[in-house]
């Protein structure tokens, strides 16, 4: 018998359904693209019209406009999957992209989610279970215990004052901002404790609540991690988001100002242990509040993240390519000691919203001008004509420069507004403009409350 070369072993699939809209759809599809994998867009009604469904490989219609019978209905997208021939699904950001009982379906069904298994983002959902395993692992996390709230009033008044006040209720259910509420002394407790119990229940359909020292005035940073099948994990570097208001982000940067490597270097570490200690697989952040040079974790995001593209310029890793790679099996192609921060990266989100009010505003974009030059990306899916829905959220575009240092990445970004125009919408352009002129901003390490201090004083001058 003549010997045969090694074959290489087949991919677990070369069809990618992408089950999101926007630019995070064109995103991906690029990716795709790249890794030589074909492509099956997805669309409601309101965005039949949307260029990515021409770009993809096949396009369907799933469902009407609003998203609860379209990029929520899973069914939808099975049928979808099975239709094109796709052999894996990636969820993209929000929608399904934290739902647990959707991984499990799509791996029940023999197809790949691009993501982590169902499991890890069941434990990362309830924020007790992943305090649990993150102090665990040995993250630092905020005081308080890593189990629910009892009943008895007194264990509760017990655990407040270990604590020390203030302290803030929070339900296991919730994250990203719902469901909390701060605790000033000890005569408002009992009060705040049923008050954020019955919100929980109503929302999340779980009354489970914890405790945790309520941190005044910290900065929000989280760390990038990818991690393969194979037993490999490596963080990627670490972003401040802390320039947001009512819990939207609004301007991301990497690496956060301030924070000496040697002072973020231990915590990143320590992210990676967790991710083996877990056996997480796929791309995942996590988010930690830092005050006082501190770092205290309190959520796992299970998902690509919006502001991913400012951690890709400054660590130089494709993360949509990466995570794709290790949900088809292989092992991550870079080692810890491959990954550098290079330069400085600050990510815009432009919204369609009323400069005034915030309020989304939907209509045709009648002219489109956007940035380009060195160290100048954009992460849109609109153009001139566009009809921007009110059905989704309102980001229509991503900003994204790098630069070698902080001072010459803000310079690039000013300069990047400056030559992004769009008309016939309203959008934050102008307000994204005014604080790329801030002093305190320029200076660096503004924290999570400076920005809707800002927004206060700007009204009332
Ligand atoms: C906190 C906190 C202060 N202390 N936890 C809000 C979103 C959710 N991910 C957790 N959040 C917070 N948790 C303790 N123990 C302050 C916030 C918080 C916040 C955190 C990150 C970014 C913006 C924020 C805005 C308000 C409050």
């Amino acid at each position: 018998m003549p010997e045969t070369p090694e074959q290489p072993a087949p991919e677990l699939f070369d069809t990618v359904l992408i089950a999101n809209r926007g630019e995070i759809a064109v995103r991906i599809q690029r990716a795709c693209r790249e890794l030589g994998l074909k492509t099956v867009a997805i669309c409601s009604e309101a965005d039949r019209q949307a260029p990515y469904g021409s770009t993809a490989d096949s396009f369907l219609c799933i469902g009407p406009s609003s998203a609860a019978k379209s990029y929520l209905n899973q069914d939808a997208i099975l049928l979808a999957a099975r239709l094109a021939g796709a052999g894996a699904i990636h969820p993209g950001y929000g929608f399904l992209s934290e739902n647990a009982a959707f991984a499990d379906a799509i791996e029940k069904a023999g197809l790949v989610f691009i993501g982590p298994i169902a499991s890890s983002i069941a434990i990362m959902g309830d924020k007790i279970s992943a305090k649990r395993a993150m102090m665990a692992a040995g993250v630092p996390c905020v005081p308080g215990p890593d189990t629910a709230l009892p009943d008895d009033p007194a264990t509760i008044e017990r655990i407040a004052l270990e604590i020390g006040y203030p302290i803030i209720i929070k339900a296991a259910g919730g994250g990203g901002g719902r469901g909390m509420r701060v605790v000033p002394k000890a005569d408002l407790l009992h009060e705040a404790i049923a008050l954020t119990r019955e919100e929980a229940r109503k929302a999340f359909g779980s009354p489970s609540l914890y405790m945790e020292k309520f941190l005044e005035h910290p900065r929000h940073i989280e760390i990038q991690v990818i991690c393969d099948d194979h037993g490999n994990a490596a963080w990627l570097g670490h972003r401040d988001c802390s320039m947001q208001r009512r819990h939207q982000k609004v301007v991301e940067e990497a690496p956060a100002a301030g924070i000496a490597p040697d002072i973020i270097q231990p915590v990143g570490m320590a992210c990676v242990q967790a991710c083996l200690q877990i056996g997480y697989r796929g791309v995942g952040t996590f988010e930690f509040l830092y005050e006082d040079g501190a770092f205290y974790f309190i959520e796992m995001n299970t998902r690509l993240q919006v502001e991913h593209p400012v951690t890709e310029m400054t660590s130089g890793v494709d993360i949509v390519q990466a995570q794709i790679r290790v949900a088809q099996g292989h092992a991550l192609d870079l080692a810890q000691g491959d990954v550098t921060c290079e330069g400085h990266s600050f990510e815009c989100r432009i919204n369609a919203e009323d400069p005034e009010t915030f309020l989304p505003s939907a209509g045709v974009v009648t002219h489109l001008a956007l940035p380009a030059g060195p160290g100048i990306r954009v992460d849109t899916h609109i153009h001139s004509g566009y009809k921007v829905s009110p059905y989704y959220d309102s980001l229509i575009a991503k900003l994204i420069v790098h630069a070698p240092t902080r001072a010459e990445a803000m310079a690039r970004m000013r300069e990047a507004l400056a030559g992004t125009e769009v008309e016939g919408i309203s959008t934050n352009i102008p307000f994204l403009r005014a604080l790329f002129e801030d002093g305190a901003f320029a200076q660096g390490e503004t924290d999570i409350h400076y920005l809707e201090q800002w927004l206060k004083l700007r009204r009332a001058a």
